[in-house]
């Protein structure tokens, strides 16, 4: 099936380096760097070898990020997927590996790379040449290998690696120590040793090559020098990020706006003038059922021409991801109306880059990751004029349930206190209603006896506890202007905070007596005095008093609770 892949590795780079600049929660941007995964290390090639020992026109190219430890690699792994695999499989060992292989294809990747997880393999029955020392090492092909990182195959160090320190014990393969720990502490752990420290047992005369002695850092510069020159391998970038699969084959969705020339299968993008292309309207939306996407229904639509030469086409009919419209939705807030363009550049250059983003942590590797792609390419063709969409991007704290007041019950069915009741049965809690508590010091206790103390709790507001708010009600019930002063004040916009009925009618009566202070007390028949009560005059020295008392009680206050100065 024909796919449309966006280049987001292109970008990876400047993804992560333009992190640095802007103010986003640190987790958010830590999980983004985490997500493009650069790593740095090289390529290194082996050759396979044939049954005499002589090198065969075979190379094995290995991903490693420890080239330090090359005199250490004492087998190679091949992904289960690598396509190399059918040409080293030897006759006695293919129904083995066969079988492995589709074991292996039933497992997912998360499966397959647990930490945790038992190393399996099958020995292909063919060797290489380690370029370093030239000794010849047996490759596997194991699924803790995967097709879809760095080249699909490892130079496997048991001593220095331990999914490959692991393997090695379950299947008897050498391990040879090539890096010690400052601590020179290394043959008695009985595990790998996976730090750096100073290279032993690495030099070889015949191909001019001698780590001993250096530390990690500079041996792995050494050993990529001496591998470039002698034709063994390059210096080479990995990231984790994958190109963005951008088809989908659904009927909504934005349209792809190219069409496919009938005469040469040529891809030719629409006019700008033609933009934006509208979805067809179709009775029928559901799938095919042949894997063409349902728009392909839309008969009279696919067939078109190609603006610019006229010659006869057939339009895209995949459509784009979820994703696609909350790339850039942000750029048309700041010009909604505008049917020329994606954007005002004079508008964009007032309004943008958003200046604070206030969204959940969900997004952080997603949406945040694909947006800031969007917006780069953007950039660069000049369409948008900052580098980065959103300068500060803040996760909102949840709004908790009300708090709720539980006691414990012995089994007697007695009420006891939590200081000394048995915390892990929570079937002996039971709920106590709002009025029947009291606040003493710290704690919550019974009104009744202030000897129980009871524990209170909020949660996460879920249908199922029952303790959900809506919004609606409280707008109904004390009004928007209540609702919304009443979360301002419930404290900072990061933290969680619980959700509290009386905290609304404290605000409530805030907001009714200011209003009481403008217009007055309502006149007998229930209406109020035309215009307000306040007078244009000096305020006394005793009023002064009092604005000043209290703004500087306020000062004191700012860094606690922010409610308890309404009251
Ligand atoms: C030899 C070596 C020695 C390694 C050592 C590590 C420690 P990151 O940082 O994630 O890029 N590797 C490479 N390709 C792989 C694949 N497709 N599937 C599973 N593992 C793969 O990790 C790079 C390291 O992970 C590479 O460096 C390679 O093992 C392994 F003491 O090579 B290393």
């Amino acid at each position: 099936m024909r796919q449309w892949m966006l280049k987001i590795t292109a970008y990876a780079d400047r993804l992560l380096e333009d992190l640095d600049g802007l103010d986003w929660p640190e987790s958010v941007k830590e999980m983004q760097r985490n997500w493009i995964g650069r790593s740095e290390g090289a390529e290194m090639e082996f050759r396979a070898l044939d049954s005499d020992g002589k090198e065969r026109d075979v190379k094995i190219i290995v991903y490693t990020t420890r080239p330090d430890t090359i005199f250490g690699a004492t087998y190679l792994v091949v992904a289960p997927e690598h396509p190399l695999l059918s040409l080293l499989v030897s006759t006695d060992q293919s129904k083995h590996v066969e079988d492995y292989v589709e074991l292996a294809s039933r497992k997912s990747d998360l499966e397959r790379t647990e930490l945790q997880k038992e190393k399996t393999g099958v020995f292909t029955g063919c060797y290489a040449k380690n370029p370093a020392n030239g000794e010849a090492i047996p490759i596997w092909v194991a699924d803790y290998v995967l097709g879809s990182y760095g080249t699909g195959a490892i130079m496997a160090v048991p001593a220095h690696d331990s999914r490959d320190y692991e393997f090695a014990l379950n299947y008897n393969v050498p391990i040879n120590w090539v890096v010690m720990p400052n601590d020179k502490s290394i043959n008695e752990s009985g595990k790998a040793f996976s730090g750096e420290g100073v290279i032993v047992n690495s030099s070889n005369s015949f191909v001019g090559l001698d780590i001993n002695g250096l530390s990690s850092k500079e041996a792995a510069l050494k050993v990529i020098e001496w591998a470039e020159k002698s034709g063994n391998g390059k210096k080479k970038v990995n990231y984790k990020l994958r190109d963005w699969l951008f088809a989908r084959q659904r009927y909504w969705g934005e349209p792809i706006p190219v069409v496919l020339l009938d005469d040469s299968g040529e891809t030719v993008p629409l006019n700008e003038s033609e933009l934006p292309l509208i979805l067809p309207e179709l009775d029928d939306f559901s799938p095919t059922g042949t894997g063409e996407p349902p728009l392909s229904k839309a008969v009279s639509w696919v067939k078109t021409r190609d603006s610019l030469s006229g010659r006869p086409a057939n339009r895209e009919t995949n459509t784009m991801p979820q994703w696609a419209g909350s790339c850039w939705y942000y750029l048309r807030f700041m010009d909604p109306t505008n049917s020329k363009e994606l954007v005002d550049k004079t508008k964009e250059r007032y309004w943008g880059p958003v200046d604070v983003y206030v969204g959940g942590a969900e997004h952080a590797v997603l949406h945040l990751l694909y947006a800031r792609f969007w917006h780069k390419v953007l950039y660069d063709i000049g369409v948008v004029s900052t580098k980065e969409p959103f300068q500060c991007v803040i996760n909102q704290g949840i709004i908790l349930g009300e708090v709720q007041y539980m006691a414990y019950r012995d089994q007697d069915g007695n009420l006891i206190s939590a200081d000394v009741a048995d915390i892990s049965n929570e079937h002996n809690l039971e709920k106590i209603p709002e009025e029947k508590v009291m606040k003493s010091g710290d704690s919550f206790v019974l009104k009744e006896n202030p000897n129980i103390r009871l524990v209170a709790r909020a949660y996460k507001m879920s249908k199922s506890r029952g303790n959900v708010v809506n919004p609606d009600d409280v707008v109904a019930e004390y009004g928007a202007d209540s609702l919304r002063l009443y979360e301002m004040f419930m404290g900072p916009l990061r933290d969680s905070k619980t959700w509290s009925t009386s905290g609304i009618e404290g605000v409530y009566r805030f907001l009714g007596r200011t209003w009481r202070l403008i217009v007055g007390s309502p006149l007998s028949d229930g209406t109020f005095k035309e215009r307000t009560i306040s007078v244009d005059e000096e305020a006394t020295i005793e009023q002064l008093r009092s604005l000043h008392k209290c703004i500087a009680k306020r000062k004191l206050k700012a860094q606690g609770s922010t409610l308890e100065f309404l009251q």
